[in-house]
């Protein structure tokens, strides 16, 4: 019997249902089991134009002007060929569930009931990815500067649909959409998910789902963490071996496996498609264990270490006195600029705990020479702070306690920028609860609410929120080893942080907040998405019989 915690999602529009405290009796169970026969049969809520993740700039609802998507609705776009694009991928989403045809034409065709439009306009007041949908009785129509604005004005159309619109397959129900207009715009520039697929490998397929994760809740930036001490995961042409030799291992005596470089161009198209930049990290010096595997002229005694499958950070680095690491580094890095069309390489330098002082900030600072040298923009973890400043590089803040780093802001001062991923509030591998199967805990349990209760432009002291690029929700591996494991503990708290990234700090409200999460819920179980059914969240649906115990493994990954 699956926990009420841990289900991959339920369905059913019903009232919130509280868990018990303690074991049920009887009487209680009865009491449930009627109640959620009862919900079964309880009218849908409507969907409100307010209920959408991340919550909006501004909502005007006027309920007189709902409108109803009919059978033979057509999608129109400007005739550019990024808005068209945009136009297919929203009519692929629509499709599956409405069973309508939804054609794509850039050429007005007004129908009798209206039909979704998508304009390009020249309109300063959105920015570069805002947007202004509209829902009026002749239909829908999504205005913005650029395709991006239009794709996320297509987000939130999906949301303000009942949540059946997630099914795979066609079904019978009145798709209305509330009337009103929402005028839209991001508070950060730089809003993102990182997976860490080093310490556990992770196919293309469970990437490419990661991916729609974001656009869901319009996160412009993935983040991927490529090599660590168990593995190296990108093919480098140049160096064979990173990948027939350093991608054999991951934590725990797991399969390897790493990205072909078509792979990985796959990952950035998809993502591409979805107005998501990938991220490329290649961490160093340290967490360098795969690459001394397989290339022992880096490690520091010039001796192969043995593969390491452990948990443990810290202890390898590439040798920084040696003129072929930096030969190595420029071939690696040269190679995964190539395949990253966005601007940024990440180049980790986190818990180089054997790299101290000038050796160290010597060795980012040639590191940073190099990605400069590439056309890329540096970011690193916070640790780069003490060496010296190279254009637009960009920290990213881990720290846990509470931002105060006078290094990391003396950095900002030089003129660095931030991306803040606090880890007692930002990272995803922390557990929600003592309970939970999976994660970490040495940097807290973050619930729901601590992952939604912070503010990234005041957090890290003496930094002005000008100086932050944005926020990023991290993903350790460590003890994450699959799809349905990752998607447990992103959901529900990435939107938590997308929210942050996205609405203006004047909306942030926990309580409107749970409201609006608790309506995700039918929407993941529909489309067959595990997520923690967060007690502290209102869900609409009841477990059939709620019960109490401590969750296992299995009930994440239910077989
Ligand atoms: C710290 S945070 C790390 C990772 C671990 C993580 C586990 C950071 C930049 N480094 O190497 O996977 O903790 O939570």
């Amino acid at each position: 019997m699956p926990s009420p915690g841990l289900t991959p999602g339920a369905t059913g529009p019903t009232g919130p249902v509280p868990l018990p405290s303690h074991e049920p009796d009887a009487a209680a169970l009865a009491r449930a089991a009627e109640r959620s026969a009862g919900d079964l049969l309880a009218p849908p809520t409507p969907i409100r134009l307010s209920d959408v993740v991340p919550a909006p700039r501004q909502v005007e609802p006027a309920s007189t002007d709902d409108w109803l998507l009919p059978p033979d609705a057509v999608i129109v776009a400007s005739a550019d060929p990024a808005a068209l694009t945009v136009a297919t991928h929203l009519a692929d989403l629509l499709r599956p569930a409405t069973g309508y045809p939804l054609p794509v034409t850039d050429s007005p065709r007004p129908t009798q009931d209206g039909g979704i439009t998508l304009t390009l306009v020249g309109d300063d007041s959105l920015g570069a990815e805002g947007y202004r949908l509209a829902v009026t009785r002749a239909g829908v129509t999504i205005t913005a500067t650029t395709a991006t604005g239009l794709f996320y004005g297509g987000q939130t159309l999906r949301q303000l649909l009942p949540p059946s619109i997630e099914s795979p397959t066609p079904v019978s129900e009145r798709w209305t959409l509330p009337g009103g207009t929402i005028t839209d715009a991001p508070r950060f520039p730089y809003r993102g998910a990182m997976l860490d697929v080093a310490r556990h490998f992770f196919t293309v397929e469970d990437v490419l789902r990661v991916v729609d994760h974001l656009a869901r809740y319009k996160l412009n930036h993935l983040h991927l963490h490529l090599t660590d001490d168990q593995g190296w995961r990108i093919a480098v042409d140049s160096r064979p071996k990173l990948t027939t030799v350093g991608a054999t291992t991951a934590v725990g005596g797991a399969p390897g496996g790493s990205y072909t470089k078509a792979d990985y161009q796959r990952i950035v198209a998809y993502a591409a498609d979805r107005h998501i930049t990938v991220v490329p990290e290649i961490d160093l010096p340290g967490h360098t264990n795969a690459a001394l595997v397989a290339y022992p002229e880096l490690a520091p005694d010039k001796v192969a270490p043995p593969p390491y499958t452990g948990t443990e950070v810290g202890f390898s680095y590439v040798d920084p006195t040696d003129e072929r690491t930096y030969d190595f580094i420029a071939d690696v890095l040269g190679e995964v600029a190539a395949l990253s069309p966005g601007r940024w390489l990440h180049i980790g330098g986190d818990e180089a705990f054997k790299v101290k002082g000038e050796v160290y900030t010597g060795f980012v600072e040639r590191v940073q020479r190099i990605v400069a040298g590439l056309g890329k923009t540096v970011v690193g973890w916070h640790q780069l702070a003490p060496a010296g400043h190279v254009d637009g590089r960009v920290l990213q803040w881990w720290g846990t306690n509470g931002g105060d780093d006078p290094t990391t802001t003396e950095a900002v001062r030089r003129g660095a920028r931030l991306i803040v991923s606090p880890g007692n509030h930002a990272y995803l591998d922390m557990k929600y609860a003592p309970d939970t199967p999976i994660g970490h805990d040495w940097a807290g349990l973050i619930d729901v609410r601590r992952a939604y209760d912070w503010d990234p432009a005041t957090h890290v002291a003496g930094v002005p929120a000008t100086a932050v690029l944005g926020v990023e929700a991290p993903l350790w591996t460590e003890s994450v080893t699959s799809l349905a494991e990752i998607e447990f503990m992103l959901l529900p708290r990435l939107p938590a942080i997308a929210e942050l990234g996205w609405s203006p700090r004047a909306t942030h409200d926990w309580d409107d907040f749970r409201e609006r999460l608790a309506g995700h819920g039918p929407r993941w179980t529909t489309a067959g998405v595990t997520f923690h059914r967060a007690p502290e969240i209102p869900w609409p649906s009841a477990p059939t019989v709620p019960t109490q115990r401590t969750p296992t493994r299995e009930d994440v990954n239910p077989t």
